[in-house]
């Protein structure tokens, strides 16, 4: 007997909606699901192979102990007793501020991420707290903060409403999209050249993207800004900037200083031509819409913060920000919490680099120095949930040693990996199947505006806590409640205070409630689902616990498996503006100042190799190549590079090669490829599998090398403390 489950995909942000065939607790087929709102049927091989993924044999089932030196698997409350000790201890000797967080990028995609780690970061009360985000959209945030008052007000290009797509560092078609939740993107770019709309992708390789959009440019790594400079002087220069409306300030600001980055000047640096740097700027001002959209390549890139807001600022000049086509901003069912504070980075700094804070976080390319350093305020704990940042941050190796040092160490982690081998207690989360899923990160980023919820498919087994639970758990340890605490208690507490709140604002349609009566009022199977059910029901599109029939709740989700599609987006700029002038600030200060960086960045001489990365269909980061069928093919970890400057070096495909930067060399196979431009070379991260004490059996067989090996720590986006891993300077060597 087999029977059918519908649940979100959480491998990327794609979300698609997936149909599970099961027996028993066994997966038997995924498909997509074609009554998805929102997917309607598409998935990737990835998705296709999250059975494998959820029963890999790999995946721990078990707590594990460090005891004499080696994990050993231990029951629940062991483990947690273990965590309850290993963590007082150092708070008595050290105090809160030595305990290092670290919040790695699945967490995007489980409910336990969603609504757990405020929590937990509150309860440890530290400001060590670190994240993928400073390798990867962290510009993004700074420059959203600083334009628009809301560091999640990022906008999302209307894919399937716009006329004309300028992509830049992006490679959907591989990745699935990001910061743009888009089920079959790929689909999506076909449509929107099919109505006749414009497709234009800036990469250093010409990727399967750029095989089908209108035209490719190849650039050099990180250079996006000046590009973008040149556009944004050609739109004043040839009168194609619209009329903003009063909601906007710095324009003229912003013609006084982009009057210096002449298209002519910027082509020299960037290498793209400046006719082609003109013909994008009023390609872009003359579609009836139009959109800028930038991410990893220009993100984790030198000016990875002035490549964010140069992106906004060209989709607003244009007149196509906020605007059905243009960059909308997502509007998530769960509700959007309002910025209140007007946003500023730098509120505290880091200790041994003096690196500013910037939401809420330090950079990851310091934690080794925080490790290594001692002094007052040195990391001595380390508490990774769902990260591997030996695999994934600059100088991994140099990380990779710094944990060993560490007094205490806890990760909570399916896998015995490159990080987690370190741990002093490893709590792995329960299957994937076990678990809910509703995407509290993904959503206000998404293209329509969708809800959807997916109940646990499998029950927990007796006595296994869900990761929800488990991170409840772990925050209640470290507020002092001790390892028997209930997780339920932190739940409620939460629900408690959210409802008190609402019940005191005019605005709130609970106002004047009873926060004991509302609380009752909630359904679900445990304290995530009830505080999801509370958020739905406050939220952009919530009932208003029956204020407003027929609004969301978590009962509407649960009845409707395949999700609901509300819509397109829809303007919301003057819901969200939380700037301190009220407008948005297309010339923020900060930003303005950073123009001296990129001034004197232009000069710089950049010969011999840089390196960038490349994601493969096939890949989730650093943990999927435990998955037989995921690995080898096209993935593999290979050096791409150009066959004629492979051949000037007298290099041949296959053999090995040595790639060398400032801080690290690996030795790797060569891959001459034509779709990489000459004088750039290409490492895919991720991989690096195999190091002693890990259990990846499959990953080994293809381990391949850490591409962060290479990357330097000392390399940063200064405003926003986000890595450079992209254009880093490296020497090839037979
Ligand atoms: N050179 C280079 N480096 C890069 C990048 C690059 O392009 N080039 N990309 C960067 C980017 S964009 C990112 S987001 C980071 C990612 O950096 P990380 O998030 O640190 O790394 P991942 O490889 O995603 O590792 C995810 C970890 O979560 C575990 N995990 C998986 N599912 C779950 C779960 O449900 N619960 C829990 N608790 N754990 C889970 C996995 O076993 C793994 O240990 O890497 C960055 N590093
Ligand atoms: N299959 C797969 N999908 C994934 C992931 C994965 O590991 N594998 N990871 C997920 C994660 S965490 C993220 S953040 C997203 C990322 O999603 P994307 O941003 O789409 O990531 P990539 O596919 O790495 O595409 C980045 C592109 O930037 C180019 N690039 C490098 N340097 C520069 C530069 O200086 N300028 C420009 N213009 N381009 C440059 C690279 O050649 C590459 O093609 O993907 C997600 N989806
Ligand atoms: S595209 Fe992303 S969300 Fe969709 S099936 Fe593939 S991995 Fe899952
Ligand atoms: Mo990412």
């Amino acid at each position: 007997m087999t029977r059918t489950a519908y649940r979100t995909c959480p491998l990327c942000e794609a979300v698609c909606g997936l149909e599970i065939t099961l027996s028993g607790r066994d997966v038997v087929r995924v498909r997509g699901d074609r009554d998805d709102v929102f997917s309607r049927g598409f998935l990737c091989p990835k998705g296709a192979t999250l059975g494998d993924l959820d029963q890999d044999p790999d995946r721990l089932t078990e707590p594990l102990l460090r005891r004499d030196g080696v994990l050993t698997p231990v029951s629940w409350d062991e483990a947690f007793a273990a965590v309850e000790a290993g963590l007082s201890r150092v708070i008595a000797e050290h105090g809160r501020e030595s305990i290092g967080l670290y919040f790695g990028n699945p967490n995007a995609h489980t409910l336990g991420g969603g609504l757990y780690l405020g929590p937990l970061r509150k309860a440890i009360g530290t400001r060590n707290v670190y994240s993928a985000a400073s390798v990867d959209q962290l510009p993004k945030h700074v420059s959203a903060g600083l334009m628009f008052g809301d560091p999640t007000a990022i906008p999302v290009p209307d894919l399937d409403r716009t006329d004309y797509l300028l992509m830049l560092g992006a490679n959907p078609l591989e990745s699935n999209g990001s910061l743009c939740t888009a089920p079959d993107f790929p689909g999506r770019l076909k449509a929107l050249r099919a109505r006749g709309g414009q497709l234009v992708v800036v990469d250093p390789r010409r990727t399967r993207t750029a095989g089908i959009a209108d035209r490719h440019l190849f650039i050099r790594p990180g250079t996006d800004p000046y590009l973008l400079l040149g556009i944004v002087h050609t739109l004043f220069a040839e009168n194609l900037v619209t009329d903003l409306d009063d909601r906007f300030t710095g324009v003229d600001e912003l013609r006084v200083l982009a009057e210096e980055f002449s298209p002519a000047a910027m082509a020299s640096v960037c290498g793209v031509p400046a006719e082609e740097i003109e013909t994008l700027a009023r390609e872009l001002a003359g579609a009836p819409t139009a959109v800028v959209y930038g991410r990893i390549g220009t993100s984790t890139a030198e000016f990875g913060t002035l490549t964010s807001w140069l992106v906004d600022v060209i989709t607003a000049l244009t007149g196509n920000l906020d605007r059905p086509g243009g960059g909308m901003f997502g509007m998530p069912p769960h509700g959007r919490t309002r910025w209140r504070k007007p946003f500023t980075t730098g509120r505290w700094r880091s200790r041994v680099r003096d690196l500013p804070e910037a939401i809420g976080e330090l950079p990851v390319a310091t934690l080794a120095d925080e490790i290594r350093t001692p002094g007052e305020g040195q990391v001595r704990a380390l508490v990774t949930v769902a990260g591997n940042p030996v695999l994934s941050t600059p100088d991994g190796p140099g990380l990779d040693a710094a944990l060993g040092t560490l007094d205490f160490m806890l990760s909570v982690d399916p896998y015995l990996n490159a990080t987690t081998r370190h741990a002093d207690v490893i709590l792995p989360p329960p299957r994937i199947l076990e678990a809910g899923h509703y995407d509290v990160a993904l959503l206000g980023f998404a293209v329509r505006r969708v809800a959807r919820y997916s109940p646990p498919v499998l029950d927990l087994p007796a006595g296994r806590p869900s990761e929800a639970q488990i991170l409840a758990k772990l925050a209640l340890i470290a507020a002092g409640q001790g390892a028997g605490a209930d997780p339920e208690l932190l739940d409620e507490g939460i629900i408690g205070g959210t409802l008190a709140r609402a019940v005191a604002d005019p605005s709130s349609p609970v106002h004047g409630g009873d926060p004991a009566v509302l609380a009752k009022e909630l359904t679900g199977a445990g304290g995530a689902e009830r505080r999801l059910d509370l958020m739905l029901r406050l939220g952009t599109y919530g009932d208003g616990f029956g204020a407003q029939p027929g609004g969301l709740s978590l009962q509407r989700l649960l009845d409707a498996p395949h999700g609901l599609d509300l819509g397109p987006l829809e303007p919301t700029l003057d819901a969200l503006l939380a700037t301190a002038s009220g407008k948005v600030e297309l010339a923020p200060a900060p930003i303005v100042a950073d123009l001296s960086r990129l001034r004197a960045g232009a000069d710089v001489r950049r010969d011999g190799f840089v390196l960038v990365g490349r994601r493969n269909l096939r890949t989730n980061n650093s943990w999927s190549h435990n998955v037989p069928t995921l690995a080898g093919g096209s993935n593999r970890c290979t050096l791409q590079m150009n066959p004629e400057d492979a051949s000037r070096l007298g290099l041949a495909a296959g053999q090995e090669v040595r790639v060398r930067s400032r801080v690290g060399t690996v030795a790797t196979v060569l891959e001459p490829s034509a779709t990489i431009m000459p004088g750039v070379v290409s490492l895919p991260h991720g991989f690096g599998h195999g190091l002693p004490g890990t259990r990846q059996r499959v990953a080994e067989q293809t381990a391949g090398v850490n591409a962060n090996t290479l990357t330097d720590p000392e390399l940063i986006d200064v405003l926003s403390g986000t890595a450079v891993l992209n254009g880093i300077p490296v020497e090839v060597v037979g």
